[in-house]
């Protein structure tokens, strides 16, 4: 697989810097959030100042106030901290639309490819920081690296604040010294078997022999064995609602000919294939929504073996679902979805492509066109009208 560029995004004692962010009063102060003093329950976060007490998150909030009895505590404002996390998503998503959010404040991106758009790696973290500081008054630490696992561990290595980029080639070094548990996945108790093996830093793993590991911790030991070197093929997945990619349209005036509703899928499609290719993007499910003039709204899938990556083919893949669905009430709405997105680059898929090499060069020519003078240069239909068979009555 070609190098691949990961991005890991972590904001910074993220519930509790936007309460020092809403409320001038609290910055530079020990602010926890969480359950209140008196009460059960742990910390969520605490703002750096009252991490120097040596308060952390899950401690249970009596143990926090032995610690820091002078501290600021607040109830958590969940709405508030979801907005802000929208937020983010949506910065990351300038860049990409491979972000897959781990939790409110964290997201892995795969910025492979994108350089010709948005610069290098390092820049776009750079820039990423930069309008999360300036647009959200928040601070983020972001991790540059060849694959989620150093890319997270990168983030974490500094924080806050902290831009750090891990290069496949220093990997290992940057590795060894830490101690294993640093590895995700790795909790107390496998931390206490590795232990006992007489492993405790990650060089230690990086020295011992792979069948070693696996005669003790099965797979895992091969896991182990790969993550101790810096290797990790994992994608970057994003989750459904964000991994979706499309285009509807809700008509002035219900529509029952099909003939136009097929129009739109193919408008649709010719937009959605040049926004994928633009971010080097396939993609493996295509949907149909429609919405008919009672409201009632479904949405129709289907996923192919191997990838999308044409508008003709996404627009064929949308007329089988609208023939197959054979809307005979008048249609409000329709959308066409592409769905299941991977980085073009990504796995043995390349080698499936076949028939659609020919439409996808053509595509590509044109793609050059409407990047340089426009999205309206060329006339969509003209694209894929001429294998457009007749349409089917009804
Ligand atoms: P984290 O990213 O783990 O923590 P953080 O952003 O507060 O601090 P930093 O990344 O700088 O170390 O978690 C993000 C948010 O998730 C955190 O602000 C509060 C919430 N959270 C909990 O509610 N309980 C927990 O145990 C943890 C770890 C986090
Ligand atoms: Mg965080």
């Amino acid at each position: 697989m070609a190098a691949r560029a990961i991005l890991h995004v972590d904001m910074d004692a993220f519930y509790a810097a936007i309460e020092q962010r809403d409320n001038p009063e609290l910055r530079g102060k020990p602010v926890v959030v969480g359950a209140l003093p008196g009460r059960r329950g742990v910390v969520s976060t605490c703002s750096y100042e009252a991490r120097t007490f040596g308060v952390r998150s899950a401690m249970p909030i009596s143990q926090a106030v032995e610690r820091l009895p002078h501290g600021i505590y607040l109830p958590p404002r969940m709405e508030v901290y979801a907005a802000v996390s929208r937020q983010v998503m949506a910065i990351l998503e300038r860049y990409t639309p491979l972000v897959e959010p781990l939790s409110l404040d964290e997201a892995f991106l795969d910025v492979t490819g994108t350089e010709r758009l948005f610069g290098t790696p390092v820049e776009i973290a750079e820039r990423i920081r930069r309008e999360i500081r300036d647009e959200l008054a928040l601070t983020a630490s972001v991790g540059v690296a060849p694959n989620k696992f150093l890319a997270k561990l990168a983030s974490d290595l500094r924080k806050p604040d902290a831009l750090v980029v891990i290069r496949a080639e220093e990997a290992e070094a940057v590795l060894a010294p830490l101690p294993a548990r640093k590895i995700f996945g790795i909790g107390p108790e496998s931390e206490r078997a590795l232990a006992r093996a007489g492993i405790h830093t990650i060089g230690d793993l990086q020295r011992c022999p792979e069948e070693h590991l696996v005669r003790r911790f099965g797979s895992l030991g091969h896991t182990l064995k790969e993550l101790a070197h810096g290797r990790d093929d994992r994608p970057v997945e994003p989750d459904r609602a964000w991994k979706s990619h499309g285009a509807e349209t809700t008509f002035p005036r219900d529509v029952t000919d099909v003939a136009a509703l097929r129009n739109c899928l193919l408008r649709f499609a010719v937009d959605i294939a040049f926004d994928l290719r633009r971010h080097r993007l396939v993609c493996r499910t295509v949907g149909l929504k429609l919405r008919y003039h009672d409201f009632t709204t479904l949405m129709r899938e289907h996923t192919v073996d191997d990838v999308i990556r044409s508008g003709q083919r996404l627009y064929e893949e949308g007329v089988a679902l609208l023939l197959k669905e054979n809307p005979t009430r008048p249609v409000r709405l329709i959308g066409l979805y592409a769905s299941h997105l991977r980085h073009e680059d990504e796995g043995v898929q390349k080698l499936l492509f076949g028939g659609e090499d020919k439409a996808v060069r053509v595509e590509r020519a044109i793609d050059i066109v409407r990047e340089r003078f426009g999205k309206d240069t060329i006339k969509r239909g003209s694209l894929l009208a001429p294998e457009d068979p007749p349409d089917t009555p009804g």
